[in-house]
C-alpha cells in the first residue's frame, strides 16, 4: 500500500533511499464500533464501518430532512457543517452510499475511505536526512550579525530573498498561518515564540477537538506538520533556524490519523475550522486520501471533490488564502491521461488511467487554491515535482537530490532545514517543503497589506513573483533523455507558473 504521506514527505530521490511504499500491514478486523442502539433492524450493518460526507443542498429545513435519511439508512451523524451543506457519517450498512444518494435533499454522497475505521498502528515517518553536530556547529561559526545559528545552511531563505525582505519586516503576530498537517510540537523552542493555541485544533475525526495540545503529533506519528510550520515561522530568536514569516503567528489542524492519512471528513473540518478562527493563510501538503486522483463522475469520488471544495471557498469567502502542495510524483498534471496505481491506498490498490481535469488531486487541484511546484536549490524545477501548464501558480524551495542540484557553501543539503519534534532539526524535500514557503510569502503580503482580500493576496503573490523562463530541455539526471517538459512562455508555464514567490517584494509596501 502507498503511504500517503510518503508521497508528500518524501522526495522521489532522496539522499537517505527511502522507499517510496511502505506497508502499513493493515488488516481489516472486526473491532469497528458496534452499531448504534437506534438504527432500524431492517438496514444491513453487518459491513465494516465506515466514513461518509454527505453533500446537502443549503437550508436547514434540507438539513434536517437528510439527517433522518441518514438514520433510517442505518447512519449515525458525527458532525454538520450546515454552513456548506457536508454531514460526516458513519455507517456499517454497506448500501448506506447508494441508499442517502437517493433520499430527497442530497446532492451527493461518497464513502471517505476503503477500509473500515479501526486504531491503526502507529508509523514513524522519520527524518529524511538528519543535521549533523559537525554541521551544526560550522553553521553557527558561519553565521553573521543578525542570524540565527543554523540561517547559514538555509540557501532556501535567500532564494526568495527572504534574508533581505527581514531586514525590513518579519510579519505582523496579527496574521495567522494555519498549518492543515500531521499535528505541530508547539513546544519546540523555536515554534513556541510564535504559536497561537487558540486557533490550534484537532479534526482527525471530522468534527473539531479542542483538547489543550490534541493539535500535536503523538509519539512516534509523523513530524510532517511540525516541519512545515517551521519553513513558515519559526522565530528569529538568535537559536536554531528562521521562518520565512518569524513575526506571525502558526497555528495547527491536525487531521492525519496515527497510520498518516489524510480523509476527506478531517480536511473538511480543517477548512471550515479555519474560516471560523480568523486564519489568514492555510497550508496544505498533502492530497486527500484514499485517491490520489478523484473522479468527479464515481459516486463516492466526486463526493470527496464536492465537500473539500465546498469547505475550501467557504474558507476562502471569509478571506483565507489557501495553499497547497502540487505533489511528488513528476506528473505533468496537464496531460489528459495519467497512469495511477496507488490508489485506494487504504486497501488494494488498482491501476487505473485519469485525466486530472476530471479526476483531480485535492486539495491542490481545487480552483481558488494555490498550487505549489518545488525548485532545488539551482533554482530548476525538482526532479520529483508534479508540474503543468495551467495547474502550477507559483513555485519555490522544496529541496531536490543534492546530486542534482546542489546549494552553494556554506549550505551542506540540497534539502530544506527545518523544525523537528522534541526540540530537534532535520531536512526535508518535497513539494511540502515548497508549499510552506509560499504560505509565509503570503503572511508577508497580508502583513503588509492588511485589509486585502485573499483574492488580493493571491493576485500581488502571482505579480510579485519572479518570471522564471522553462530555459534548457529539461534533463535534471544528465543522462541525455528530457525527464519533464515545460509548456509556456518566461511569464507563465508549466513548471513555475508565474515564477518563483518574492519575499522581498511582499514586504514592500
Ligand atoms: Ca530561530
Ligand atoms: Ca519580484
Ligand atoms: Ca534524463
Amino acid at each position: 500500500m502507498a503511504h500517503l504521506v510518503s508521497r508528500r514527505t518524501r522526495v522521489l530521490t532522496l539522499p537517505v533511499g527511502l522507499a517510496l511504499t511502505a506497508s502499513l500491514g493493515f488488516l481489516p478486523t472486526g473491532t469497528a464500533a458496534a452499531a448504534p442502539a437506534d438504527e432500524p433492524a431492517a438496514v444491513a450493518a453487518d459491513g465494516p464501518q465506515l466514513s461518509y460526507v454527505v453533500n446537502t443542498r443549503a437550508g436547514h429545513g434540507t438539513v434536517k430532512q437528510v439527517r433522518k435519511a441518514i438514520a433510517a439508512a442505518g447512519g449515525t451523524v458525527v458532525t454538520s457543517y450546515d454552513k456548506i451543506g457536508v454531514i460526516v457519517v458513519h455507517s456499517q450498512n454497506p448500501d448506506f452510499g447508494a441508499t442517502i444518494r437517493k433520499a430527497k435533499g442530497v446532492q451527493s454522497a461518497g464513502a471517505t475511505r476503503t477500509s473500515p475505521i479501526v486504531p491503526q498502528a502507529t508509523k514513524d515517518i522519520g527524518v529524511e536526512q538528519p543535521l549533523t553536530a559537525a554541521q551544526a556547529r560550522a553553521a553557527s561559526e558561519d553565521a553573521v550579525a543578525g542570524q540565527d545559528p543554523l540561517e547559514p545552511l538555509q540557501w532556501d531563505l535567500p532564494a526568495i530573498k527572504a534574508d533581505k525582505a527581514h531586514q525590513k519586516s518579519l510579519g505582523s503576530s496579527k496574521v495567522t498561518v494555519a498549518v492543515i498537517d500531521t499535528g505541530v510540537d508547539d513546544t519546540h523552542p523555536d515554534l513556541a515564540p510564535n504559536f497561537d493555541r487558540e486557533s490550534s485544533v484537532n479534526c482527525v475525526s471530522g468534527a473539531p477537538d479542542t483538547t489543550d495540545g490534541a493539535w500535536r503529533p503523538a509519539a512516534g506519528e509523523s513530524d510532517h506538520g511540525t516541519h512545515v510550520a517551521g519553513t513558515i515561522a519559526a522565530a528569529k530568536n538568535g537559536t536554531g533556524v528562521t521562518g520565512v514569516a518569524p513575526g506571525v503567528k502558526v497555528s495547527g489542524i491536525k487531521v492525519s490519523t496515527p497510520a498518516g492519512f489524510f480523509y476527506t471528513e478531517a480536511v473538511v473540518c480543517g477548512f471550515v475550522w479555519a474560516a471560523e478562527h480568523g486564519i489568514d493563510v492555510t497550508n496544505n501538503s498533502y492530497y486527500t486520501d484514499p485517491w490520489l486522483f478523484n473522479c468527479k463522475n464515481d459516486p463516492d469520488q466526486g463526493a470527496l471533490v464536492e465537500a473539500v471544495t465546498r469547505a475550501s471557498r467557504y474558507a476562502e469567502g471569509k478571506g483565507v488564502v489557501n495553499v497547497a502542495a502540487a505533489g511528488n510524483s513528476d506528473h505533468d498534471l496537464a496531460l489528459d491521461a495519467i497512469e495511477d496505481t496507488t490508489s485506494p491506498n487504504d486497501t488494494t490498490p488498482v491501476t487505473r488511467t485519469v485525466d486530472p481535469s476530471a479526476c483531480p488531486d485535492i486539495p491542490t487541484m481545487v480552483p481558488g487554491v494555490v498550487t505549489v511546484s518545488a525548485t532545488g536549490a539551482k533554482n530548476l524545477k525538482a526532479s520529483y515535482s508534479n508540474y503543468g501548464l495551467g495547474v502550477v501558480d507559483v513555485a519555490a524551495p522544496g529541496g531536490d537530490s543534492t546530486r542534482y542540484q546542489a546549494p552553494e557553501a556554506p549550505a551542506t543539503s540540497g534539502l530544506i532545514l527545518s523544525t523537528l519534534p522534541g526540540g530537534g532539526f532535520g531536512y526535508k524535500g518535497g513539494t511540502s517543503m515548497a508549499s510552506p514557503h509560499v504560505a509565509g510569502v503570503a503572511a508577508l503580503i497580508k502583513s503588509t497589506h492588511p485589509h486585502a482580500s485573499a483574492a488580493a493576496v493571491k493576485a500581488l503573490l502571482t505579480h510579485q513573483a519572479d518570471a522564471t523562463a522553462c530555459g534548457a530541455p529539461y534533463d535534471i539526471d544528465g543522462d541525455g533523455t528530457v525527464d519533464a517538459v515545460c509548456e509556456g512562455g518566461k511569464e507563465y508555464n508549466g513548471f513555475y507558473g508565474a515564477g518563483v514567490v518574492d519575499a522581498l517584494d511582499a514586504v514592500r509596501r
